[in-house]
C-alpha cells in the first residue's frame, strides 16, 4: 500500500478528493489530517469512515504531532486552509497561522521525512484582479487583494522557496472557483442554492458584475491527481475552465433552476477589496498532461442543485451547526460508545 496524506480532507475539495483517490487507486492508503474547524465536516466523509484504506487524524497543521503523521507517507496533497475571503476581512490572524505557519510546519516535516511528491493547492486569487480582458498565466504577477489571498500567496512562495533551496519535490496548483457537492454554504453557489431552497433572499455584493471562472470540483480532483503523478517538480500549474459568469447572472440562473422568483435577489454592500474578475489560462496543464475540464457548467450547476435538494440532512445540519455533534460521536473511542 502506498500511503498518501491529504490535508483538509474533511473540507469541500478535500472530501471530494479523498473519495476520488480511494476509487481511482486501489493500492493507496489515504491519511486525512484535518483540524475539523467549522469548515471541516465529517459528514462529508460519512460513507467512507469505515473504509479500511482511510484514516482520519484530527490535528492542527501547527501541532508538532504533524511530523508523526507525515512519517511513512510517499505523497502529500496539501488542501487544508482557512478558505473564505469574507472571514479573512474580519479576522486575518487565523489565516496567517493556518495558511502560512501551518504550511511551513507541514513542508518542513515533509522535507525531513523525504516525502517523494508534494502538491501545494494554492489559488488563482494570488494573481489579484483582472480587467474585462485577458487571463492569468502561471507567470502573471502575484498581486493578492485580501488577507486570505495574501496568506495563500505567502504559502505558495514558501513552497517554491523549498523547491529552490532544498530541491523539495513540490508542485503548486492555482485553481479557479470550485463548485459541487459538500461545499459549505458560506460560499457563493451553495449559499445561493440554500437561500433559494429556503425562499430567502440571495445576497449579491455590489453591482453583481464581478466575474468568476467556475470549475466543477471533480474536474479539479482529476487535475490534482494528474499533477501529483506527472507534474514537473518546482512547477506551477493553473487549473480552470471556460465558464466565466457574472455573479448576478449566476444568481438569476439558480433562481430559474429552483423555480423561485427573481425578486429574491437582494443587492447588499460590496466586499471591501472585491476582485472584479478572474479568468484562467490552463494551456500549460492541457499541453503537458492533456487535461481539460469535462463537466460543462450548465450541466454541473443543475447536478449540484439536485445534490443540495437531495441532501437536506447535510444542508440543514451544516446550516444549524449540528454537524459538529457528529465529530464528538466519531471521536468517542470504541464502536460501542459511538453507537
Ligand atoms: P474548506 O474551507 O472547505 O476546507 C478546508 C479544510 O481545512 C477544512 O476541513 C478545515 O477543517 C481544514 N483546516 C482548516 N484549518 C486547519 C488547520 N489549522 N489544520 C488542519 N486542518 C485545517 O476549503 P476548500 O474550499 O475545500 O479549499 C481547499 C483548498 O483549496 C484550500 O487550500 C483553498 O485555498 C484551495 N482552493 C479553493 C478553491 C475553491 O473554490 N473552494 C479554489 C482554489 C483553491
Ligand atoms: O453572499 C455572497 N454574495 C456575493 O455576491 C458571497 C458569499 C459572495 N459573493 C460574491 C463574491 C465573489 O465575487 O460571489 C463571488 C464568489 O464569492 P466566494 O464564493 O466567496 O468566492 P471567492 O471570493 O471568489 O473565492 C473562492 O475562490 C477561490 C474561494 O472561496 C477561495 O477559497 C478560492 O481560493
Amino acid at each position: 500500500m502506498i500511503k498518501v496524506l491529504i490535508t483538509g480532507g474533511a473540507g469541500f475539495i478535500g472530501s471530494n478528493f479523498v473519495r476520488y483517490m480511494l476509487e481511482r487507486h486501489s493500492d493507496y492508503q489515504i491519511v486525512v489530517l484535518d483540524k475539523l474547524t467549522y469548515a471541516g465536516n465529517l459528514l462529508n466523509l460519512k460513507d467512507l469512515l469505515n473504509e479500511p484504506r482511510l484514516t482520519v487524524v484530527r490535528l492542527d497543521l501547527c501541532d508538532p504531532g504533524v511530523a508523526e503523521v507525515v512519517s511513512g507517507c510517499e505523497f502529500v496533497v496539501h488542501l487544508a486552509a482557512e478558505s473564505h475571503v469574507d472571514r479573512s476581512i474580519h479576522d486575518a490572524a487565523v489565516f496567517v497561522r493556518t495558511n502560512v505557519e501551518g504550511t511551513l510546519q507541514l513542508v518542513e516535516c515533509c522535507r525531513r521525512a523525504n516525502v517523494k511528491r508534494y502538491v501545494q493547492v494554492s489559488t488563482d486569487e494570488v494573481y489579484g484582479s483582472l480587467g474585462p480582458r485577458g487571463k492569468f498565466t502561471e507567470t502573471s504577477p502575484i498581486d493578492p487583494s485580501s488577507p486570505y489571498s495574501a496568506s495563500k500567496a505567502a504559502a505558495d512562495m514558501l513552497v517554491q522557496s523549498y523547491f529552490r533551496t532544498h530541491r523539495f519535490p513540490a508542485m503548486i496548483t492555482r485553481c479557479s472557483n470550485n463548485y459541487g457537492p459538500y461545499q459549505f454554504p458560506e460560499k457563493f453557489i451553495p449559499l445561493m442554492i440554500s437561500q433559494a431552497l429556503a425562499n430567502q433572499n440571495l445576497p449579491v455584493y455590489g453591482d453583481g458584475q464581478n466575474v468568476r471562472n467556475w470549475i466543477h470540483v471533480t474536474d479539479h480532483c482529476v487535475a490534482l491527481d494528474l499533477i501529483l503523478h506527472r507534474g514537473r517538480e518546482g512547477q506551477v500549474y493553473n487549473i480552470g475552465g471556460p465558464s466565466e459568469c457574472a455573479n448576478l447572472t449566476l444568481a438569476r440562473r439558480i433562481l430559474e433552476l429552483t423555480n423561485r422568483p427573481k425578486s429574491l435577489i437582494k443587492f447588499v454592500t460590496d466586499r471591501p477589496g472585491h476582485d472584479r474578475r478572474y479568468a484562467i489560462n490552463y494551456g500549460k496543464l492541457k499541453k503537458e498532461m492533456g487535461w481539460e475540464p469535462a463537466i460543462e457548467f450548465e450541466q454541473g450547476l443543475a447536478q449540484t442543485i439536485e445534490w443540495y435538494e437531495g441532501n437536506t440532512v447535510w444542508l440543514e445540519t451544516t446550516k444549524n451547526g449540528e454537524y459538529r455533534e457528529y465529530f464528538k460521536k466519531y471521536y468517542l473511542h470504541t464502536a460501542a460508545e459511538r453507537a
